[in-house]
């Protein structure tokens, strides 16, 4: 076992979750689920605040204000890029995937990745199934153990601690 790992207890936390509109399809099956495994795993309701963006690639600027405003605990990070006739999937996935790691790596509280990059629509939705894979749900229990570790971490390497 580990000596340290955080807890899936969402209980006292709060979360944001930014969500594109593009391929709402499917996306909003991954919001629910993100909400749900929160609200399961003991986040309260209105601890839970929505943000939506036009596409993946607008993810990551709203994300970094978030993170500034210091409000929440974790931010998840929603969407899905699919991919079409042009290089165009190329440049929004890499993008979107490379900027919400570089916020990441350098936030103080868990920024996470779950913004689907399929090469068709079957695949997208095999990965947001209702009640079933979905890469939301996944999200969000990663989202809470994360925050449990980083307050873990922030105790016990305090210089006071
Ligand atoms: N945005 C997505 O979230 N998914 C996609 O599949 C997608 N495709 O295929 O184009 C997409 N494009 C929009 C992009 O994210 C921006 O909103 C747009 O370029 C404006 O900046």
């Amino acid at each position: 076992m580990a000596d340290h790992e955080g807890k899936p207890d969402a209980g006292g936390m709060s979360f944001a979750i930014v969500a594109s509109r593009f391929n709402d399809f499917i996306v909003d099956n991954l919001v629910q689920g993100a909400t749900d495994r929160l609200i399961e795993l003991g986040a309260a309701k209105d601890a839970i605040k929505l943000y939506q963006v036009p596409g993946a690639f607008e993810i990551p600027g709203v994300a970094r204000k978030l993170i500034d405003a210091g409000s929440f605990d974790g931010i998840i990070c929603l969407g899905a890029v699919i991919r079409g006739a042009t290089p165009h999937f190329d440049y929004v996935a890499g993008e979107s995937a490379r900027e919400i790691a570089h916020l990441a790596a350098r936030s103080p509280v868990p920024v996470i990745y779950g913004v689907l990059t399929t090469d068709d629509v079957e695949q997208a939705r095999e990965r947001a199934r209702p009640n079933a894979e979905n890469k939301g749900t996944e999200a969000a229990a990663a989202a809470v153990e994360m925050a449990a570790l980083y307050a873990e971490l922030k105790r016990n390497l305090s210089p006071d601690a």
